[in-house]
């Protein structure tokens, strides 16, 4: 590292600091400082920012309509795995002038696939022990690992649910090996986001045995952490639709459905991405409070969709408001563990300089401290936690005490109506009230 680090990527930018609010440099930190304790611990240590390998350093803004538009100084060479190893010094050296303390990746992200199985995995070999040096170089340690199993062309019918067995067994020696990746690299999650697990149309589906096909592979990954002394927590990652028309892990909900009809819900967890929750047609606050309520709730892919536009665009989160009211759930529910905020967000297609790079997550940083923050004065303050205690209240005694208790019945009930209580009294929710209360905090 050292010598990698001498040889810098990004000689016009240092390491961002915080400068704080009233800071009109656009490289500075206006509400992360790293280091300010809080309640014991830093917060760096609370938010456990994390930078996405795929979009920040295999992303180069293509879409549908035309080629990559991002071209970096460092993407030079003809060896793939040398090319990958100083694309890899690059990153290490954007985690730290950016201060994150974690990143994450897909197998295919940091290693070239190859020929075949074998190459792929020697060339995973090579690059993993490559991060084993930059992350103790660094101190920037690993979220989480996953797998790319949708981008290759055999897993264009899904991989664990695809109607081809030989596939399905390439996939599981693939996560295998992704698996022994992450394990070795320290990681404390490992995700599982159903790539192109669904459907196009269910005429050429058996949607049944392709649900228990998915099952099967995520018992054999638990038995795998298990023989290979994995400890890091299982994520699963919903999303509704996209690539496929209809995703199996459509939101929390159907995940967690689905985790308990094939027995897995004690291994899993859920990584919950504020994209995904609003494609199906939720809130990021609601994905959270369900999968909080489960006691499910693992870690979050930090980005923000466009409410005009039906698909996955990835963006950087500045919505103050909608991140305040998530961290609220988040702290409510305990935090989220092992898991941290991961920026699954990519540059815009015109976005192409390096300072881009910085200020977007600078500005995602900033919005998730500043949340953060914000929410600590909600909790403290109590007043709206006070509402939605006192809205529930009666049933913190006497009969409604007794329904939450299953001590009562439909006839005794009844009885009690008929002779006691008669017709209930009419009680505002307040809503506008609560509205104008959050406002006082956010202003
Ligand atoms: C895709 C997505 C993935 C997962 C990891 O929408 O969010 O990048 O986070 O496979
Ligand atoms: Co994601």
């Amino acid at each position: 590292m050292e010598g990698s680090m001498a040889k810098t990527h990004f000689p016009k930018i240092k390491t961002v600091a915080y400068e704080g609010p009233g800071s009109g440099n656009p490289l500075a930190f206006k509400h992360y400082n790293p280091e300010e304790i809080i309640g014991g611990k830093t917060l760096k240590e609370h938010l456990r920012f994390s930078i996405a390998y795929w979009h920040s350093f295999r992303g180069v803004g293509a879409d549908p309509f035309g080629p990559g538009t991002i071209v970096r100084p460092w993407e030079k060479g003809t060896d793939p795995v040398s090319i990958a190893k100083n694309r890899m010094d690059a990153a290490f050296e954007f985690f730290t002038k950016i201060q994150a303390p974690f990143y994450a990746f897909h197998d295919r992200d940091i290693a070239p696939e190859g020929r075949t199985l074998a190459e792929s995995n020697r060339n995973l070999d090579k690059i993993v022990a490559h991060a084993k040096q930059l992350q103790k170089a660094t101190g920037i340690k690993l979220l989480w690992g996953t797998a790319n199993l949708f981008s290759n062309p055999r897993y264009m019918n899904g991989a664990a649910t695809n109607p081809d067995a030989h596939v399905f067994a390439y996939a599981a020696a693939q996560v295998k090996k992704a698996m022994e990746a992450t394990k070795a690299l320290g990681g404390e999650n490992y995700v599982f986001w159903g790539g192109r697990e669904g459907y196009e149309t269910l005429l050429n589906t058996d949607l049944k045995r392709e649900q228990a096909h998915l099952a099967a592979f995520l018992h054999m990954a638990v038995d795998y952490a298990k023989e290979i002394g994995f400890k890091g927590q299982f994520l699963i990652e919903p999303k509704p639709k996209e690539p496929t028309k209809h995703q199996y892990d459509f939101d929390v909900a159907s995940g967690i459905a689905f985790l308990r009809t094939f027995g897995l819900e004690k291994h899993f967890k859920f990584n919950i991405e504020t994209n995904h929750a609003t494609l199906a047609g939720h809130t990021f606050s609601h994905e959270i409070e369900v999968a909080a309520a489960v006691g499910m709730l693992g870690s979050i892919d930090a980005n923000s969709g466009d409410m005009l536009l039906g698909w996955d665009t990835d963006q950087f989160n500045t919505d103050v408001k909608e991140l305040t009211l998530a961290m609220v759930s988040i702290l409510r529910a305990g935090g989220l563990g092992s898991g941290g905020f991961n920026f699954d967000a990519k540059l815009r297609r015109a976005s192409t300089d390096v300072e881009d790079l910085f200020y977007a997550h600078i500005g995602g940083m900033d919005a998730y401290a500043l949340a953060f923050k914000l929410a600590l004065k909600i909790r403290a303050d109590g007043k709206l936690e006070k509402f939605v205690q006192d809205r529930y209240s009666s049933y913190d005694g006497d009969y409604g005490a007794a329904i939450e208790k299953k001590k009562t019945s439909f006839k005794d009930l009844e009885k009690l109506v008929l002779k006691k209580l008669g017709e209930p009294k009419s009680r505002s929710g307040h809503q506008e009230y609560l509205e104008n209360l959050l406002n006082t905090y956010l202003h």
